[in-house]
């Protein structure tokens, strides 16, 4: 069937709409980060430990087993803090820079890759939370945010062990047993003392942050937004799939990243786009007439 939008594809029409438009909205998934080296959810990456990602993404998996949650979070922090953002990040950070008012970027990746790749945090919400805030279990309101500690606490030391490329890491191999981590091995709440402390991540069935969403909302609803940019993402986890539509009004053009588009296409309206390949490669062409071109280290001029 012929996409609605016989240019789907073209980058100079897409920067013909980029130029005329005013307001931004782009929405993040672990695609962007893939070209930083950290697995995506589907695919290889959404296993850990024969453990689907998402099932141990839960309070009930906490609640079950607090140290093996804490080891597949304390090895995510590791792997997030050895990697490195990519050209994907700096662009986004860069048409903050350059729209301050008019661009605000949605992340559903918890890895710290957007601040570090210095992206304004006035213009980044981070609907899931972060890997490196810690709060308190019990949900006393305790939070300690920007905590990079690695190994978090010496219970967790397996999971910031380094391997030779090509080895495996012992915590990674389902073949090799676990030792079980004791409660009383992982940090209290230091506020409540009840509550262990835990990721400062949004889990499934626990809500986002009510304030957030409604700042989503009315900047959403303020004015019309032009360009919705759709990045690595498989649009399967709510609320974050839903903002797209949201955000859609009938000039807004909607602008699929994705090295593997499925369906976008066929979806696609006569006003989008979709591009296929790696975030990291195509953000910096399809920003290039507002950020210009990059620095040979990926990075742009402030
Ligand atoms: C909630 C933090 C109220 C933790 C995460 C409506 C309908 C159906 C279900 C629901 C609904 N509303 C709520 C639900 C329930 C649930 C949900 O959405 N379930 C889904 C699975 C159906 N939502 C919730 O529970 C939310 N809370 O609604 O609270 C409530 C309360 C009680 C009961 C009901 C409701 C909380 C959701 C947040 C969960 N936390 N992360 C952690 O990270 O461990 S979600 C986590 O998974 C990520 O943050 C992300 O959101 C998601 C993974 O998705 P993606 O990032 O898109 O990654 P994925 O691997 O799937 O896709 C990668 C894509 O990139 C692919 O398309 C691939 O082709 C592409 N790609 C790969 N490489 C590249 C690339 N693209 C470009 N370049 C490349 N190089």
């Amino acid at each position: 069937m012929a996409p609605n939008n016989p240019r789907y594809n073209s980058i100079p029409a897409f920067h013909e709409k980029l130029l005329k438009s005013k307001r931004i909205l782009a929405i993040c998934g672990a695609g962007l980060s893939a070209a930083s080296g950290l697995p995506t959810f589907r695919g290889a990456g959404g296993l850990w430990r024969n453990h689907e990602a998402t099932s141990l993404a839960t309070p009930a998996a906490f609640e079950d087993n607090p140290g093996l949650v804490w080891l597949f979070y304390a090895y995510r922090r590791h792997m997030a803090l050895t990697a490195q953002p990519n050209a994907g990040h700096h662009a986004l950070a860069a048409l903050a820079r350059k729209l301050p008012g008019g661009f605000l970027c949605l992340s559903q990746n918890v890895d710290g890759l957007h601040p570090r790749a210095g992206h304004p945090a006035e213009q980044l919400r981070l609907l899931h939370g972060s890997l490196f805030d810690i709060k308190c279990n019990e949900y006393c309101g305790w939070i300690q945010r920007d905590n990079f500690d690695d190994p978090f606490c010496p219970a967790l030391a397996a999971a910031s062990v380094d391997v030779n490329p090509g080895e495996t890491l012992p915590l990674l191999d389902p073949g090799q047993p676990l030792a079980e981590i004791p409660r009383k091995e992982i940090p209290k709440c230091p506020n409540c003392t009840a509550g262990l402390q835990r990721p400062g991540v949004v889990w499934f069935y626990e809500s986002l942050d009510e304030e957030m969403m409604s700042g989503v909302d009315r900047w959403i609803k303020d004015e019309p937004v032009d360009v919705v940019l759709v990045i690595g993402t498989s649009s399967q986890v709510y609320p974050a799939a839903g903002y797209a539509e949201k955000a859609r009004g009938k000039n807004t053009s909607v602008v699929t990243v994705n090295l593997e588009p499925e369906g976008e296409v066929k979806l696609a309206r006569k006003q989008d786009f979709v591009f296929a390949g790696d975030a990291a490669v195509l953000l910096p062409q399809l920003l290039e007439p507002i950020i210009g071109k990059p620095r040979r280290d990926g990075t742009y001029t402030p």
